[in-house]
């Protein structure tokens, strides 16, 4: 009797447990009808209540409104634009079968006594210059793009995943990432500049209350600012981005009035936030950003707030998780960053095996930024009128200067992917 009694207990503690477990757990809403009832927050219509009608009531005050609610609610405040000091690393006249001068430059951001450095992986064809250029930052360092021996190998916090262990990058990873996400080759012949950086040379990715990175060169800065409103990860990726631009200014071989800034799934919505901040970004690429990306948080599907919040903390600022399951009650949503970036050119792709960031939600908010971009004067998605059907894949929107392409696949940036972005900076950088 004893022992049922005791193996009873057992059992009954381990229901508990599980169904609690079961409770804590994330089951990601994948049914369309299934959607909470929303209203998007108008984007052309100021906090005082009018409507926006001409550039000069955008441009002087709902653009100011709308990125002042992003700053303070979603990534956080940056602080001001720093000094810069550049150093050239190495160089090499015939990279990619002779077509390209690959250089690597150290671009150090400094505050007082602070300073971090970032090491740009730069290629230009060989035969021009003043070139534009792409710049997307990598996520396990710049000397998995490239397989060549002798690119450097970042000494800096790596995330363990491809093949990484103690969170150290190693001669085995090299060119890990080459071909695809980053077809070098292709980008130099169509006559593009390419430069990335690792995303962990300004910020490591992972969550220590900002001890460490850029961050912490920014402590006194940040003081006088609310805690809730002070940035995050993605906000300090994106200011690495236009402290390269800074640079760029001063590099002949570069156009620093014709730079598309690219970047895939957190690196996406990082380059949405940099097009969102510094109208340096004349061409803005989303690759499956997702959540806090491109996607409409108001949808909720796939991920959501509270779960990108509960995961990565340190991406977003603090008041970010005011919106946790309660997404109706922030003043904006991503359609909107979308419009911050108007009437510059973005584009936004979506493949159909990534559901978790939500393809229809990152293609609605395309359609409901075309109105901020019409008013610029552009024909946004191209046409007399938004699309009003979500495309087929592989039947890319690209007309006018909002794109966007669904992509049979998974969570990836594929040649395809960057065949449609080729094109669209052909239109709008070249
Ligand atoms: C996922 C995250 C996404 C996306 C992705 C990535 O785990 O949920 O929002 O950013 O990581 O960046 O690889």
């Amino acid at each position: 009797m004893k022992s049922f009694t005791c193996q009873t207990s057992l059992l009954i503690v381990f229901l508990v447990h599980s169904n609690a477990l079961a409770q804590n757990r994330f089951v990601p809403n994948y049914d369309e009808t299934a959607i909470p009832a929303y209203e998007l927050p108008p984007a052309l219509v100021t906090n005082a209540g009018d409507s926006v009608t001409d550039r000069k009531l955008w441009e002087n005050t709902r653009r100011p409104e709308v990125l002042e609610f992003f700053q303070s609610e979603v990534y956080g405040r940056c602080p001001a634009a720093c000094e810069i000091k550049h150093e050239a690393v190495s160089e090499k006249t015939d990279a990619i079968n002779g077509k390209a001068i690959r250089r690597e430059v150290d671009v150090t951001m400094v505050t007082g006594s602070r300073s971090t450095t970032m090491r740009l992986l730069i290629y230009t064809p060989k035969s021009s210059s003043n070139v534009p250029v792409f710049i997307g930052l990598n996520f396990q360092g710049n000397h998995t793009i490239d397989p060549a021996k002798d690119i450097s190998i970042t000494k800096n916090w790596i995330r363990n995943r491809g093949g990484v262990k103690d969170n150290k990058a190693t001669e085995a990873t090299r060119g890990t990432a080459a071909g695809g996400r980053w077809p070098i080759e292709t980008i130099i012949d169509r006559g593009y500049g390419l430069v990335t950086i690792y995303y962990g040379d300004i910020d490591p990715d992972f969550d220590d209350g900002f001890k460490n990175g850029i961050h912490r060169q920014f402590e006194q800065q940040m003081t006088p600012i609310p805690p809730g409103e002070r940035w995050g990860s993605i906000s300090a990726w994106a200011y690495g981005l236009s402290r390269a631009v800074d640079y760029f200014e001063q590099d002949d071989a570069i156009d620093a009035k014709r730079v598309a800034v690219i970047g895939h799934s957190r690196l996406g919505k990082t380059s949405l936030w940099a097009g969102a901040t510094d109208p340096r970004f004349k061409l803005v690429i989303s690759n499956d950003s997702g959540c806090g990306g491109a996607a409409l948080s108001r949808r909720a599907i796939g991920e959501t707030v509270a779960r990108i919040n509960t995961s990565f903390p340190h991406w977003f600022c603090d008041n970010y998780q005011k919106y946790n399951n309660n997404e109706n009650a922030c003043p904006v949503d991503q359609h909107m960053l979308i419009g911050l970036i108007a009437p510059r050119a973005v584009y936004v792709a979506s493949a159909t095996g990534d559901r978790w960031a939500d393809p229809r939600g990152e293609f609605l908010s395309c359609v409901h930024a075309d109105p901020i971009y019409r008013l610029l004067g552009t024909s946004g998605m191209g046409g007399e009128s938004p699309p009003a059907e979500f495309p087929m894949a592989e039947s890319p929107i690209n007309s006018g200067h909002v794109g966007y392409h669904l992509r049979t696949g998974e969570h990836d940036v594929t040649d395809y992917d960057w065949a449609q972005y080729l094109d669209f900076a052909d239109q709008h950088v070249k």
